[in-house]
């Protein structure tokens, strides 16, 4: 799949009802799956930017049904913030800009969706966090959503990757790529394949809780990762949490699992510094507090008691599921996840995993700080 062009963003730009002519398309690097640009209109004082972005057709076939998941939640987000008066409204959740044909997205010749929103100014996100207070403020906006979406379910929202957090599956699918063997890869990945098994039996508790129907199913975002949230460049507090491509019904654990092994760490996701150079996997007591006591303050009583017992738990399933995909991509040649680095996928995965196996070792020591929330 060729990645599409400054040039090609400019003109897909100008199908967008937006102030101005698009002048100016910069690359914004973030995501694994989808392309994203930075585009700056002219004729306006001082210039207005907006993010417009090409959905990878080859993961999200469906991108109409994104689309329509994602007019729905934010016109219902911004329906919850404005009845309760929050001010600066734009900084607080993302809106679509429409095209000039009156819809919310252009489809290009290749399939692809391309969607515009707004650049919120005077924002930043973050690779990784840097402070307990970051990691605080991003886990309460990630459970605020769950709280303001949680009455989105007459009817649900659509389904846009079925089983995506189905923690066995993923497993299995593993094993699948491990027979297969296409790129004969398995030596590298012998330790990270122990691991695996290693973390397997736990990691799939989540779900049998699931298809027993005792946690309970609703709108969750499904991508909780770090970068995934907009932080106020001046005071550091989270605004806003992106990327709504994945929300969809599934579990809050999934979103907190999914959270607590990105934020609750100093580890960089693939294990490497801007330096290069190799980071330990380890979880941080303190970050790992901030961001349970954030989430559970952020979705109130929008979670049930048993969910609130299992938040370590997703840590360590989500940890192990991400590890196993990434493990599997790195099997099949790395045509999922966007690499830069031949190993990439690989040390996604020993990190991940790495990731899960301290939350599994320190269970008793995390989970009380869990329940101090
Ligand atoms: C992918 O593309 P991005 O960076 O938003 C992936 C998530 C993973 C994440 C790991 C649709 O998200 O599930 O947790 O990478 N999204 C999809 O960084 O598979
Ligand atoms: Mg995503």
């Amino acid at each position: 799949m060729s990645k599409p062009t400054s040039a090609d963003a400019l003109q897909m730009a100008e199908n967008f009802s937006a102030d101005g002519t698009p002048q100016n398309a910069e690359i914004w690097s973030g995501g694994h799956i989808n392309t994203s640009f930075r585009i700056t209109f002219s004729e306006n004082t001082p210039p207005r930017r907006y993010l417009l972005q090409r959905i990878n057709a080859h993961v999200f076939p469906q991108g109409n049904l994104i689309m329509e998941n994602i007019r729905r939640v934010t016109l219902h987000v911004f329906g919850m913030l404005q009845s309760t008066g929050v001010q600066n409204m734009e900084r607080h959740f993302l809106s679509l800009v429409p095209t000039k044909q009156g819809g919310f997205c252009v489809q290009d010749a290749d399939g692809h969706f391309w969607r515009m929103y707004p650049w919120v100014e005077g924002t930043q996100t973050k690779l990784q966090v840097e402070t307990t207070g970051q990691a605080n403020s991003a886990a309460f906006a990630f459970g605020d959503f769950l709280r303001l979406t949680a009455d989105l379910t007459h009817p649900p929202l659509h389904t846009i990757l079925p089983d995506f957090h189905h923690t066995p599956k993923r497993l299995q699918a593993l094993q699948e790529a491990v027979q297969s063997n296409p790129k004969n890869r398995l030596d590298s990945a012998a330790d990270a394949l122990a691991l695996v098994e290693e973390l397997t039996p736990d990691a799939c508790i989540l779900q049998t809780l699931l298809d027993q129907k005792q946690l309970p199913w609703r709108p969750v975002h499904n991508d909780t990762k770090i970068s995934n949230v907009l932080f106020d460049a001046t005071n550091q507090e989270a605004l806003c949490v992106v990327d709504l491509d994945t929300v969809m019904p599934g579990s809050a654990l999934h979103d907190f699992g999914d959270m607590a092994r990105s934020m609750a760490t100093r580890t960089p996701e693939d294990g490497r510094n801007e330096n290069g150079d190799w980071v330990e996997a380890k979880v941080d007591t303190e970050l790992f507090a901030a961001v349970c006591h954030g989430f559970l303050q952020g979705a109130g009583d929008s979670l049930a008691a048993l969910e609130k017992q299992h938040l370590l738990l997703s840590a360590q399933a989500l940890a192990t599921e991400l590890g196993a995909r990434f493990l599997m991509d790195y099997l099949l040649g790395d045509t999922y996840f966007g690499i830069t680095r031949p190993q990439q996928n690989l040390e996604r995965a020993q990190t991940q995993l790495g990731i899960a196996k301290e939350f599994l070792q320190r269970k008793e020591e995390l989970e009380k700080v869990a329940f101090m929330g």
